[in-house]
C-alpha cells in the first residue's frame, strides 16, 4: 500500500523540542559547575546550533570568542570535561519527564507500526540521550519501537554530512530511496538529502523556522493532529489535515516520480 518501508526521524527538534529548554540549560549547568562565567542566552544559543553536535558547539563558541587555554589538549580535556558535564544534566532532566514529544509525533509513530512500516533514528545527540528521552516521555516501551537507532560519535562527520543517515540506511538495510526522512533543522534537511533521501519532511520549530529548506518537499510547523491547524511552508497536504502516513506517501511518490 505504500511505497515506503521506513521513516527516520531526528531527535532533538523532531521528536521533541529539547534545544532550549533542554539541551541549553544542561550547558550552562555545566558552565556553572566549572565556575565559567559562560551563559548561553535564547538567542546566543539559536547561533550556535549551527554548529551540531554538543562538543562541536563548545568549540565554536570558544573560537567565536576567542577563548584559549595554554595548549590544545588542555582545550579537548576541557570540552570533554564539559560535555559530560553536560550530558549527566541533560539526562537528570530527561528523567523528570519534562520534555514531551512534540505534536502528532505518537500518532505518526503509532499509524507507522500499525502499517508494518519500520522507525528509525538518525541524531547527532548521543544514545544514552535518546534512550533516556523515550524512556521518559509517557510511552512505555517507546524505544523497541525502533529498528535502528544512529546517534552521536559512532561516524566520522555529524550532520549536515550524511554520514549518521548512510548509517541508519545500512543498518535497516534499506536503500535511501526505500525511506522517508523527517527532520526540523536544516543541518539535517541537508544530511538526509546528501544521503540520497529525496522524501524529506521538515516540522519547524522555533530555532528552525527562518531557515530556508529550498530542496525540501514538505515543510510544516508540526506533524499534528487530525483536528488541529497544520501550517503548511512548502508543499501540501493534499486531502489530509495532518501529515500521517498518507501524506508521506504521497511525499515519497512525488520525490521518486520520473519528470
Ligand atoms: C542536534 C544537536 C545536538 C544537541 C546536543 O542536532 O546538534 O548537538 O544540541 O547533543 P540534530 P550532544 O537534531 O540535527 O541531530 O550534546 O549530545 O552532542
Ligand atoms: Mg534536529
Amino acid at each position: 500500500m505504500f511505497g515506503f518501508k521506513a521513516i527516520i526521524f531526528d531527535v532533538d527538534g523532531t521528536l521533541a523540542d529539547t534545544e532550549r529548554d533542554g539541551h541549553r540549560p544542561a550547558f550552562n549547568a555545566a558552565f556553572a559547575e566549572a565556575q565559567l562565567d559562560w551563559h548561553w542566552d535564547v538567542a546566543r544559543y539559536g547561533e550556535l546550533l549551527t554548529v551540531t553536535g554538543g562538543k562541536e558547539r563548545i568549540r565554536y563558541f570558544m573560537d567565536c570568542d576567542a577563548i584559549r587555554l595554554d595548549s590544545v589538549a588542555n582545550e579537548m580535556e576541557l570540552i570533554a570535561a564539559l560535555h559530560r558535564a553536560k550530558t549527566r544534566h541533560y539526562v537528570n532532566l530527561l528523567q523528570t519527564g519534562a520534555i514531551p514529544l512534540r505534536s502528532g509525533v505518537a500518532r505518526l509513530l503509532r499509524e507507522a507500526r500499525a502499517a508494518g512500516i519500520r522507525l528509525a533514528i538518525a541524531t547527532t545527540t548521543t544514545q544514552e540521550n535518546v534512550a533516556e528521552l523515550l524512556d521518559h516521555c509517557g510511552i512505555a516501551g517507546l524505544r523497541d519501537w525502533f529498528d535502528v537507532i544512529a546517534a552521536g560519535d559512532v561516524v566520522p562527520a555529524k550532520k549536515p554530512a550524511p554520514d549518521i543517515f548512510t548509517l541508519a540506511l545500512a543498518e535497516l538495510g534499506l536503500r535511501a530511496e526505500d525511506c522517508v526522512a523527517v527532520e526540523d533543522s536544516d543541518n539535517g534537511a541537508r544530511a538526509a538529502l546528501a544521503a540520497g533521501i529525496k522524501a524529506v519532511v521538515v516540522t519547524l520549530n522555533d530555532y528552525t523556522a527562518a531557515q530556508e529548506f529550498d530542496a525540501v518537499p514538505l515543510v510544516v510547523d508540526q506533524l499534528g493532529e487530525p483536528k488541529q491547524v497544520v501550517r503548511v511552508r512548502r508543499g501540501t497536504l493534499g486531502e489530509e489535515s495532518c501529515v500521517n502516513l498518507a501524506v508521506l506517501n504521497q511525499v515519497h511518490r512525488a520525490a521518486y516520480s520520473v519528470k
